[in-house]
């Protein structure tokens, strides 16, 4: 007997995958010592009573909840169950091969604190997923990676199949919205180290899916509660601020350059939207992402090249879709300038955290 593991599996209408799911577990886990903790929220097909009947040949703990509550929180109170340091979760339908648990352990036995079956590193994959399936997967994780950039170093944090120690929970709060769990966890647990471990997300081997327009929603909701809790709205908001500031430095300068310098009007507009520019760029440098900031005069100039490069493009957003609004929607100019500065502001923010403050 090596590692002990404790491992966390959510349900609801899943007693048709309940027996093949233990004994693939138990047969994978043969090394190990292992306990599995059921999170059923009252299935009406079963599910707990098949699970229960696996209790004397197997280390199955069955605890059911009242209503229907939830993956992620079902997961956060299983947590309250385990009697092992390292701690697994995974689905009950299969999807998640069981045979990856021991590579997983192979991680935290090797050092990592969090240790993820993985779709997007080699080895990983999607087993009989259309094209539709894939956008919303990836554009799920590309708005986890832009919103909240301390998962950037993770390819799939919203996998439900991963492993963790259990300190890494330890002391902190969970209170996720949804299905994923594991990006709550990427953002409010305490932990070094995170490997990933490539795996195929098999097709469902019986029941159904409970995914539906729901959760996307909720995951949504999710992401915007990690930001608000990590201080990245308040960050969307200074960038909004020292917009305006900028929009202040333009006219400002435009009108004395032009009329108490003497300069051809078109002249003082692109010295002075340069100069918006530029002070946006030192007061996002200091109050929009000071953590940002690396030391060394060189990534300054760097960045601030960089950001330039985002403005210009920005305006080139702007007039397009000011364009397009007035010419194909017949929509009167000055309010299509307003989704212009919208679709500009988004860029500009977009390209500022993936690119510029990267
Ligand atoms: N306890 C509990 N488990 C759930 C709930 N919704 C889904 N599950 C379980 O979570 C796992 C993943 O759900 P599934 O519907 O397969 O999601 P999908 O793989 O993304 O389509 C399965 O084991 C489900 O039985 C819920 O509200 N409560
Ligand atoms: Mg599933």
């Amino acid at each position: 007997m090596s590692t002990a593991v404790s491992i966390i599996i959510p349900t609801y209408n899943e007693r048709d995958n309940i027996i093949a799911l233990v004994r693939r577990i138990d047969q994978a886990l043969s090394n190990y010592e292992y306990e599995i903790i059921f999170i059923d929220d009252s299935s009406n097909d079963g599910t707990a009573e098949v699970a229960a009947a696996l209790s004397p040949k197997y280390p199955v703990k069955v605890i059911i909840r009242q209503n229907k509550r939830g993956l992620a929180s079902a997961v956060v109170d299983g947590l309250g169950y385990v009697k092992s340091e390292v701690i697994g979760v995974m689905d009950a339908d299969l999807q998640h091969p069981p045979e990856v648990i021991p590579q997983l352990l192979k991680e935290i036995g090797s050092g990592a604190d969090v240790a993820i079956a993985s779709r997007y590193v080699e080895g990983g994959g999607c087993q009989g997923w259309g094209l539709m399936r894939r956008i919303i997967s990836k554009g799920a994780i590309f708005l986890a990676h832009l919103l909240l950039p301390s998962t950037r170093k993770v390819k799939d944090p919203v996998s439900g199949f991963f492993m963790i120690n259990r300190r890494v929970v330890g002391n902190t709060e969970l209170k996720p919205t949804g299905y994923k769990i594991l990006l709550e966890i990427l953002i409010e647990g305490e932990f070094q180290s995170v490997a990933e471990v490539g795996y195929t997300f098999r097709t469902r081997s019986g029941g159904e899916s409970k995914l539906n327009a729901r959760q996307q929603i909720d995951y949504l909701k999710h992401i915007y509660s990690l930001m608000r809790r990590k201080g990245e709205l308040v960050r969307f908001a200074k960038f909004c601020l020292v917009g305006l500031s900028g929009i202040l430095v333009n006219m400002g300068l435009l009108w004395l350059l032009t009329e108490f310098v003497g300069l051809f009007y078109l002249l003082s507009a692109a010295i002075s939207i340069e100069s918006s520019i530029i002070s946006n760029f030192i007061l996002n440098d200091f109050f929009t992402f000071p953590d940002r900031r690396l030391p060394g005069a060189k990534s300054f100039f760097g960045r601030l090249l960089k950001y330039n490069l985002v403005c210009v493009a920005g305006l080139g957003v702007n007039m397009g879709v000011l364009w397009l609004l007035t010419d194909f929607l017949g929509i009167f100019y000055l309010v299509s300038e307003l989704g212009g500065i919208v679709a500009a502001t988004l860029w500009n923010y977009t390209l500022s955290i993936l690119w510029a403050w990267k």
